[in-house]
């Protein structure tokens, strides 16, 4: 049995178990074990993170010119933020916490990316990213790296957050564009965070405010039962 397989089956069965002993009637006891369950699979899965493990890349060919729009609202509802007006806030365990323009933030060194974006709700899509690598910045602005997580606040009242080693990842970026164009405003502009690590929702999108911390972020999605740590 590979790992996936011995996890989904620890998971069920251990389940199974800690549900054998509860009123099944009772919705709320039910939740509230398999929250629990859920929040354990989350650390087993950040413990057996392999470090430095990469998402596969594509040929620039295999990525798609009219990428999916995906939010809880439609396109039009999208925040538009402006290009002049903008501002990057920065919180919590960093060293330098004067706020950034887009100007400022376009200016970074860039690279490019095509992976696979996978969407919990069951679609995926290859796109072309760029951006700078999320570990250049935290590196530049004097990032506590020791610290465990690094939270992000967007302009649409979402919110997530990563554990340090994926912030610190490689293909992890804090991306300005999508197929080669200046990422959209409904895709995330001034940026999205790039994640081809994790699932979708794990990638937010028009970022104001970036935030170290030792305190585990919450997510929005997390918020409504998905696990936290959902990626490899
Ligand atoms: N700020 C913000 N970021 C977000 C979301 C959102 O609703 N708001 N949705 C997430 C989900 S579920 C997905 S699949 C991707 C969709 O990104 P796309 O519109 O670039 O395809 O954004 C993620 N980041
Ligand atoms: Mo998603």
């Amino acid at each position: 049995m590979n790992r996936r397989g011995l996890l989904r089956s620890g998971f069920s069965l251990g389940t199974l178990g800690l549900l054998g002993g509860c009123n099944l009637t009772d919705n709320e006891t039910v939740q509230e074990v398999l929250t629990g369950v859920s929040r354990f699979n989350d650390r087993v899965q950040a413990a057996i993170f392999r470090q430095g493990a990469l998402a596969p890349e594509f040929p620039e060919a295999a990525a798609v010119k009219d990428f999916r729009y995906n939010a809880w609202y439609g396109p039009d509802q999208a925040p538009v933020l402006s290009a002049t007006d903008y501002r990057l806030n920065l919180a919590g365990k960093i060293a330098n916490k004067q706020s950034w323009t887009v100007e400022q933030l376009h200016a970074m060194p860039q690279v490019s990316q095509v992976t696979r974006h996978v969407c919990v709700e069951g679609w995926s899509m290859i796109g072309k990213w760029n951006g700078t690598p999320l570990r250049e910045f935290l590196l530049r602005v004097g990032a506590d790296t020791t610290a465990r997580y690094v939270g992000f606040e967007c302009a649409d009242g979402y919110y997530e957050g990563l554990d340090m080693p994926t912030a610190m990842h490689p293909q992890t970026l804090m991306a300005f564009g999508l197929s080669d164009q200046v990422l959209p405003a409904k895709y995330g502009f001034p940026f999205k965070i790039r994640v081809p690590t994790k699932l979708g929702f794990k990638n937010p999108k028009y970022v104001t405010t970036l935030f170290v911390t030792n305190q585990e972020p919450r997510g929005f999605w997390t918020d409504r039962g998905y696990n936290w740590f959902s990626g490899i």
